[in-house]
């Protein structure tokens, strides 16, 4: 049942946003780099193509957007803005329309004296939670809806998926919850509720699948000897033939969610027990449209790929797959996809491949040097690496950067943050003690720091994390 509805101050933003695009002709939209932007500027684009408006898109990282030159009669930040200095070279008779939900640097009824127009829509303005509630895709859905354009939910919900707006617990809420239901009515998303949630459901065979496990460290995690044991044992696939977790029967589908139950029963303390069906449970989202053996099939993987993409500097193509293009565009997106595991799986071996351990444990937690990593990649081999080392602690990736800073990306068990652990929160709060600045979700975060004062942050860190972390 939906229980949240646009609030009526909200509603009247979105009627403005529609008038100030409907009257300006010369646009520019700049978008975040990650899956949600990505989708953020797919609707947008969508939007504009469909009124025929003349339009400029580009991706960027936070950190351009600070005092940034506007030289366009409108223009439109999604997925970023609300916490950026974009208004100090506003002059008078432009336009600027934002669509973030990250925490604003500016109220509701912002004015500096200028004479531009100025217009924000931020679910926080209206006391809704920006990291479970709606994200960057689900604001610019949104405004889409107001022009009618209904069938770009699956878009929005795409965006969710991409922004963990329901890692906390396995299904949707808050506005995130209408732009599901709009999906599932305009016959775009099935949902299946409490289903198992192991990640390649299409793609992957089940042994693949489940040998990635890594927010526990069992006996299948990265060892697909047992995996394939396992799913003999339970009659499952016992000849072996790559069954996907998609072709399982619900039987099955209980037998195997038992079996892990179980298994992770007897590897963590007690009192994380009652947190487990969470790791393995939640709701699944299907593309209808799409191929059934298409990796775009499934919401999560198809965020992957969103992904890939941001981290390859590709968001064009990813933004072209998202408009409708399923052929030269999808080829693309295939291409960088590949690319992209090829060069975390050369990362993963560099950091955990050898014997001896680049892998550096301390109290309260684990970290690694990534020298030579890729800076846009090393949040992300962070969490594979979490697969091989000690799950109760934060795992810690440290890269260069090319301006000689360093980036740190953190990545821990869903376990710790169900526990209320929030790393992005602390990671903000140790960064910009020594110097840098960072954020994040709870679990998946990241920070930029001063190279020279990396032991000093370890250290702080560490220090933060005492009675925080069970050993
Ligand atoms: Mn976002």
């Amino acid at each position: 049942m939906i229980t949240m509805k646009i609030p009526q101050l909200m509603q009247e933003q979105y009627r403005e946003a529609k008038k100030i695009i409907e009257e300006s002709q010369d646009i520019k939209v700049y978008s975040h780099i990650d899956c949600d932007g990505i989708c953020s500027g797919a609707i947008l684009s969508t939007i504009l193509d469909r009124q025929n408006k003349e339009h400029e898109i580009e991706f960027v990282n936070l950190d351009v957007l600070d005092d940034i030159e506007l030289d366009h009669e409108l223009t439109i930040f999604s997925d970023l803005g609300s916490g950026q200095n974009i208004t100090t070279n506003a002059s008078d008779n432009q336009k600027i329309i934002i669509l973030d939900h990250h925490p604003p640097l500016r109220d509701l009824d912002f004015k500096d004296g200028k004479n531009y127009t100025y217009l924000e829509i931020n679910p926080i303005h209206h006391g809704i939670d920006g990291s479970y509630y709606v994200c960057g895709g689900g604001l610019c859905y949104f405004l889409a809806k107001e022009f009618g354009y209904d069938d770009l939910s699956w878009i929005g919900v795409l965006s969710a998926i991409g922004d963990m707006q329901n890692t906390k617990t396995g299904h949707f809420e808050g506005l995130n919850e209408i732009i599901q239901q709009d999906a599932i009515d305009g016959g775009y998303l099935e949902l299946t509720k409490n289903d198992l949630n192991i990640y390649g459901r299409n793609t992957r065979p089940l042994f693949v699948a489940l040998s990635y496990f890594s927010d526990v460290n069992l006996p299948i995690t990265n060892n697909t000897n047992e995996t394939m044991a396992i799913l003999e044992e339970l009659g499952i696939d016992e000849k072996h033939n790559r069954k996907t977790l998609n072709e399982l029967t619900d039987e099955d589908k209980t037998k195997l969610f038992k079996c892990l139950f179980e298994m992770i029963s007897k590897a963590v303390p007690g009192k994380y027990i009652r947190y487990i069906p969470q790791l393995i449970i939640g709701d699944s989202y299907t593309f209808l449209n799409e191929e059934e053996t298409s990796f775009l099939r499934d919401a999560s993987e198809f965020s992957t790929a969103m992904n890939a993409c941001g981290r390859n500097h590709q968001e064009k193509v990813a933004m072209e797959v998202l408009k409708g293009d399923r052929f030269v565009a999808l080829d693309e997106l295939e291409a960088v996809s590949k690319d992209h595991k090829r060069n975390l799986a050369q990362a993963i071996e560099k950091v955990a491949g050898s014997d001896e351990t680049n892998i550096v444990e301390m109290e309260n937690l684990q970290y690694f040097d990534g020298d030579g990593i890729k800076p846009e990649i090393v949040g992300t081999v962070t969490g594979m690496i979490l697969g091989y080392c000690n799950w109760k602690k934060p795992i810690i990736g440290f890269t260069q950067t090319d301006s000689d800073g360093l980036k740190i990306s953190l990545r821990c068990s869903r376990l710790l943050s169900y526990e209320g652990i929030h790393f992005g929160n602390i990671i903000r709060e140790i960064s910009s003690k020594v110097g840098g600045s960072g954020g994040g979700h709870s679990m998946a975060c990241g920070a930029y720091i001063p190279i020279e004062r990396k032991s000093e942050f370890l250290e702080l860190f560490n220090n933060e994390l005492n009675g925080k972390i069970s050993n």
